[in-house]
């Protein structure tokens, strides 16, 4: 009787963690159609980089594929939000900043995101951490935080092609 008691209350936690986290997803659920990133929506390749948002917060957009991230390196002001959105044109990779909360999978058909604020200028490798392929050693890009006031005298094309100084 004990034995019964305990399986059934082990089973009552089973299915109310199950329902709860059904109920309650992890991270934001955002679903996009990997095929045809390049055509239409959020990922052409006209809108990928760093956009300043009405409210002076910045987003940034970038597209991972085997092997390279699009675009390469971008350009990011310090204490400002910063909200990352990835997603994968082919397989699974993955976006790390060193030293910061940022570190998410990228994978094909869902949107990341990912909310930051870099505290000083500096710069970051990004690398992606996930294995997706002969050319993963390879796969880097960078993003640069500027002191607000430079950042606000870049181009839109500057903030996204890091040119050099
Ligand atoms: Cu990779």
């Amino acid at each position: 009787m004990a034995m019964a008691t305990m399986l059934g209350f082990m089973m009552a936690i089973i299915v109310i963690t199950g329902i709860v986290g059904a109920l309650h997803p992890s991270s934001n659920v955002e679903v996009v159609e990997p095929q045809t990133l390049h055509l239409n929506g959020e990922f052409v390749e006209s809108n990928l980089g760093t956009a300043v948002e009405p409210d002076g917060t910045v987003t940034v957009r970038i597209v991972a594929q085997q092997y390279d991230f699009v675009p390469r390196c971008i350009q990011v002001p310090a204490n400002t939000p910063v909200k990352f959105r990835l997603t994968s044109a082919d397989v699974v990779h993955g976006f790390l900043l060193p030293d910061t909360n940022v570190n998410t999978m990228i994978v094909p058909g869902f949107v990341s995101e990912v909310r930051t604020s870099f505290a000083a200028p500096g710069e970051y490798a990004m690398p992606c951490h996930e294995f997706c392929g002969l050319g993963h050693h390879a796969m880097w890009a960078h993003v640069s935080v500027l002191p607000r006031e430079r950042f606000a005298n870049l181009t839109p094309l500057e903030r996204t092609s890091c040119a050099p100084d």
